[in-house]
């Protein structure tokens, strides 16, 4: 075993029987031990990062890494994260969540943790299905499709991750799959990096609950799909709507700088405990126009 991969494995939990709970094939394995490089190779302190889940097959991933580490409930890793950010912002705080449990359950909370760019990453493990439960169709399953809840085809259509993130405001948005696992250790690394919220979407494959319903010969195929299915984002720019048809974009698609929440937060509350009076000031503006509507309401009444 090379050195790098033995520094990775001790971002794995010792106690933790491998392999996973993961069917044989799939994309979670590659995300989990791309991860783990990442995390060994930029040497995160383990007592000082937290990686959080929601629930799904993705949402297990948590509870192989041997950091602080949530499994929390359907839909709600942000919301967890978000807390754990704010009450010890000095921790690098990463989440994991499948589609359904980012943009379907959690959709609320992914968009507003996006608005808000409180620096906490976000892996999108987009498998195109709600894997865990057997193949419901979720807000990323194409159009025409089949779940186990669209028998005959999905009739709705589906997100695009990454213009919903970036429309909600993240400031890091990229995209890679597991077919490009030197691509998503690079990304992973520069969206942790990134000081704001960041958001790597990983096209993954679920053969069981997806591939099968949907004609692929097995996770290989799938893989194969990846492979074939990938433009980067200079490619694209010189592509037809028409020849981007089925395809997706790979690469960095957002990378700006904007305040960080906690940073803009803290210096506010700062600036207000430093000057009493401005409190003093802000309150009885607001109480003085509460009086002005209140008295506009009751001359309206009488
Ligand atoms: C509140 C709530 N609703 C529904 C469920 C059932 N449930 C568990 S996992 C899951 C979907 C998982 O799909 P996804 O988030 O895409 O993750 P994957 O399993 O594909 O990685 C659902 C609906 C739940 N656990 N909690
Ligand atoms: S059900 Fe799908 S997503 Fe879940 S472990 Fe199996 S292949 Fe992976």
């Amino acid at each position: 075993m090379s050195q790098a991969i033995e520094r990775a494995r001790t971002y794995l939990k010792p106690h933790k029987k491998l392999p996973t709970v993961w069917c044989g094939g799939c994309g979670l394995g590659v995300v989990m031990s791309s991860l783990t490089r990442v995390m060994s190779a930029m040497g995160l302190d383990k007592n000082k990062t937290a990686t959080i889940s929601g629930i799904g097959c993705t949402g297990r991933l948590p509870t192989y890494i041997d950091t602080n580490t949530l499994h929390t409930t359907h839909g709600r890793a942000l919301g967890f994260a978000t807390g754990v950010k704010l009450a010890n912002p000095e921790l690098t705080v990463i989440t994991a969540m499948g589609d359904g449990d980012s943009v379907a359950i959690g959709g609320n909370h992914f968009i507003h943790a996006c608005r808000r760019n409180i620096d906490i990453t976000a892996i999108v493990v987009n498998n195109q299905i709600y894997g865990m439960t057997g193949g419901q169709y979720s807000p990323t399953t194409p159009h025409g499709k089949r779940g186990t809840t669209a028998p005959y085809g999905n009739v709705e259509y589906e997100f695009d991750i990454v213009s919903l993130a970036t429309g909600a405001g993240a400031t890091f948005v990229a995209r890679t799959s597991v077919y490009h696992v030197r691509e998503l250790d690079k990304l992973l690394e520069r969206a942790i990096r990134h000081r704001g919220f960041s958001v790597v979407e990983v096209v993954s494959n679920c053969y069981t609950s997806y591939g099968r319903l949907n004609k692929f010969s097995g996770p290989v195929d799938m893989f194969k799909w990846m492979k074939e299915s990938a433009v980067t984002v200079k490619q694209a720019g010189e592509m037809s709507p028409e020849e981007l048809e089925g395809k997706f974009i790979r690469g960095i698609h957002v990378e700006r700088e904007q305040p960080e929440f906690i940073e803009v937060y803290d210096k506010l509350a700062e600036e207000l405990a430093a000057d009493s009076s401005a409190v003093n000031q802000k309150r009885r503006a607001t109480i003085e126009s509460y009086q002005r509507l209140g008295n506009r309401l009751k001359a309206r009444i009488e």
